[in-house]
């Protein structure tokens, strides 16, 4: 086995967050190699001590620095594949959605809607129950003859997972129904996780090296799902009662003495509830609840009022997924005061500058937060925020922590505006911003470390070159080695270190079956699809969809490079010009390919300007065959498949964007501009020069009528 690094041996709370980050990166790629071995080979290379070291190490290191904790982070995943392991329910009664409010003008429509529905008049008194909504994951408990048969997940409200086996263990769940209950019922409600029993869950996790969670309703989900129900029964869970699916006898005549069955079944209902008498009544309740939820022992992130009738939630019924007769009333996110102690500059792929406030850590609604977003420079100074300051911060959902703003009579007497860098704190480059732009961006490009690590991480990500076995933890390591500075590099891999896999193997702690693996992975996506290659190079704005736009326009990489080339020194010599056929004839074929425009033709051209991306597309293009655009095949060929088209003037029986549409379905190539390559030229009201310059260039030349009848049929 590998020798410890030499970091592992320093005390955590002695790591700078540099150092924690480098180690967080080895540990999770050393577990989530031993976890291959583990569970997928059956072959441990390790001791289990040794091997709860490593994960107690990690646990250790990311309740110190959580900012580390990523999604797929060992300590949030499981060992083995999960999910596939609970069996599905179809619910015989659809789990429905709720509708949400927010201000109080919704509730009073949610109130008019209903009475209006039911033809009811302005002061007719309808009944409400309001109780509080807590946030944690709906479940169904099928009960027959009294006994409990069936628990299952809400899912998409028609189909969940079968959590039987693990339900049973949750001390809030009878097995048995108390009194009377009919043959057949099905309860609903919320599993979920007291504060403090989360927090001290999280505590012993940590201890133990075991999984920490992000929030009570994370580790109520994720004790629920466990495939070991020994775990689950380990778990604070607790259940309340709601609602109910099939049933074959009614609970009662009311919302509220259902409820009162439920609760006579031996359940806990959701409290404190009350019943309201029209719009005013339950907004008293929700800002009484409001007071009170900072002192509930659980998260809730709203109430609900349900119309009591039952009669009339049947005559209300429902639209789409949710019912007429209930409506959910959400409460702002929860927000918490702590000192901003620094900010930090973090550097992305495309060279982005996203500011960063590092927190005092405080308690948000029973979530730790200690770090959050300052989104850009324009952000700081808009809200004035200055290291030292106390700020409000607020955490919403699974979003990432947001900070509000600064208390005015908290600030220090010497506090001084934030001064946003100017240079690149990854690489030392100038740090710029252009105009139009929120952004400061680092000009630094590839010799910045910051971005380069990022675009690698893009390149191998899923849906870019997807090479298995080399995730974003791999890759850092690689680069923090030095032996992957760009993507070529990921390909000359293994002739390079073909002699020395047994010291790769050492280096990494990959073990050589995975090093092997590796290399098997990476030569077979020596070929890949023009779009997931031209994704993969992360150019600004180029996403998934403009990919492929690109690649079906230019169907080869040596057309695309070409002309992206060209364009991009047409641009060089016509910066100012606005006008994308006055640049020249390749910049205006781009901005001619249907939703593209300019600003994303100028993040292209940009790309192609630089010697330093010319070099690596180079290096990579020595390396990697990206496969030629196929069109998907139409029904038939029509008579315009794979000509080049060119509309111009003002056309009558559509617009411009339909008729390229129509053309690119029928498999032609629509150009912005006439040249030697047009195939035919379609010419509508009032056409100018590319008429004139078809004619002179001997290209056919179509009236719309003639367009039409030459596609009709198609
Ligand atoms: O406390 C809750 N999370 C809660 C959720 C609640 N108290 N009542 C609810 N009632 C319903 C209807 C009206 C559709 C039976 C709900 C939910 N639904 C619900 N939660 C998640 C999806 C739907």
């Amino acid at each position: 086995m590998t020798a410890p690094s030499p970091l592992r041996l320093t005390e955590i709370e002695e790591l700078t967050l540099d150092e924690a980050r480098e180690e967080h990166a080895a540990l999770v790629a050393e577990i989530h190699h031993h976890r291959e071995l583990y569970y997928s080979k059956d072959a441990p290379a390790l001791s289990d001590a040794d091997y709860d070291r490593l994960e107690q190490r990690l646990a250790r290191l990311e309740a110190r620095f959580p900012e580390l904790v990523t999604t797929d982070s060992p300590t949030q995943t499981v060992g083995a594949a999960p999910s596939s392991g609970f069996g599905k329910v179809k619910h015989k009664v659809a789990m429905l959605s709720l509708a949400n409010a927010f201000e109080d003008e919704d509730v009073a429509d949610f109130v008019g809607r209903v009475r209006r529905f039911l033809n009811l008049s302005e002061d007719a008194a309808v009944a409400f129950v309001a109780e509080p909504k807590i946030d944690g994951l709906s479940l169904s408990l099928r009960y027959e003859k009294g006994q409990l048969v069936q628990a299952a997940t809400r899912g998409d409200g028609a189909e969940g997972e079968d959590v039987t086996a693990n339900v049973r263990t949750i001390k809030d769940i009878p097995h048995t129904l108390k009194g009377n209950a009919p043959d057949i019922v099905e309860v609903r409600g919320e599993v979920y996780m007291n504060r403090a029993e989360f927090l001290e869950l999280n505590r012993v996790q940590a201890e133990k090296g075991d999984k920490v969670f992000a929030n009570p309703r994370n580790a109520a989900a994720g004790s629920l799902r466990q495939l070991d129900s020994k775990i689950t029964a380990s778990r604070p869970l607790r259940f309340f009662a709601y609602a109910w699916g099939e049933v074959s006898a009614p609970l009662g005549r009311t919302q509220w003495e259902s409820r009162q069955k439920l609760e006579s079944f031996g359940f806990t209902l959701s409290t404190p509830s009350r019943l309201c008498d029209g719009a005013d009544a339950l907004l008293d309740y929700y800002r009484e609840i409001g007071i009170q939820r900072p002192t509930l022992p659980f998260d809730i992130d709203g109430v609900v009022y349900k119309v009591n009738d039952l009669a009339l939630q049947e005559r209300l019924g429902f639209i789409s997924r949710s019912p007429r007769w209930a409506t959910a009333h959400k409460y702002p996110a929860e927000q918490a005061m702590t000192r901003l102690n620094t900010i930090s500059i973090q550097v992305g792929r495309t060279g982005a500058l996203t500011p960063v406030a590092e927190l005092e850590p405080v308690n948000v609604g029973g979530v730790v937060v200690s770090r959050a977003t300052l989104h850009n420079k324009d952000e700081i100074e808009r809200k004035d925020i200055r290291v030292g300051d106390m700020v409000i911060v607020q955490r919403a959902g699974d979003v990432i922590p947001q900070i509000v703003g600064y208390v005015a009579d908290k600030r220090p007497a010497d506090s001084h505006p934030y001064a946003f860098p100017d240079h690149c704190p990854e690489c030392g480059s100038i740090a710029t911003r252009e105009e139009g732009e929120v952004v400061t961006r680092c000009t630094g490009g590839l010799i910045c470390p910051a971005q380069a690590v990022e675009r690698l991480r893009h390149f191998v990500s899923r849906n870019a070159f997807d090479i298995e076995g080399l995730g974003i933890e791999r890759i850092q390591l690689f680069f923090e080695q030095g032996r992957i500075r760009q993507p070529a590099d990921i390909f000359t891999l293994e002739a390079r270190e073909e002699q020395r896999i047994d010291r790769l193997v050492t280096m990494t702690g990959f073990g050589k079956k995975s090093v092997e693996k590796l290399f098997q992975a990476i030569e077979a996506r020596r070929t890949i699809a023009l779009d997931r290659f031209i994704f993969a190079l992360g150019i600004r704005q180029i996403g998934e969809a403009t990919a492929k736009l690109l690649a079906r326009a230019y169907r080869t990489v040596e057309t695309w490079q070409a002309r992206m080339v060209q364009a991009a020194s047409e641009r060089a010599d016509k910066r100012e010009e606005k006008k994308p056929e006055l640049v020249g004839e390749a910049y205006a074929e781009l901005c001619g390919i249907e939703q593209i425009g300019v600003s994303v033709a100028d993040d292209l051209t940009d790309f192609f300007r630089e010697q330093h991306n010319l070099d690596a597309l180079a290096a990579l293009l020595e390396q990697v065959k990206p496969e030629e655009y196929v069109p998907p095949a139409t029904a038939s060929a029509s008579p315009v498949t794979g000509k080049t088209v060119v509309f111009t003037g003002t056309l009558v029986t559509m617009g411009r964007s339909e008729a390229k549409a129509k053309a690119e379905a029928l498999g032609a190539k629509v150009a912005g501009s006439v040249s030697g390559k047009t195939d035919y030229v379609i010419v509508g009201a009032d056409a100018g020069s590319k008429a004139a310059k078809a004619q002179e260039l001997g290209v056919t030349i179509l009236s719309e009528e003639e367009w039409a009848a030459l596609i009709a049929g198609h």
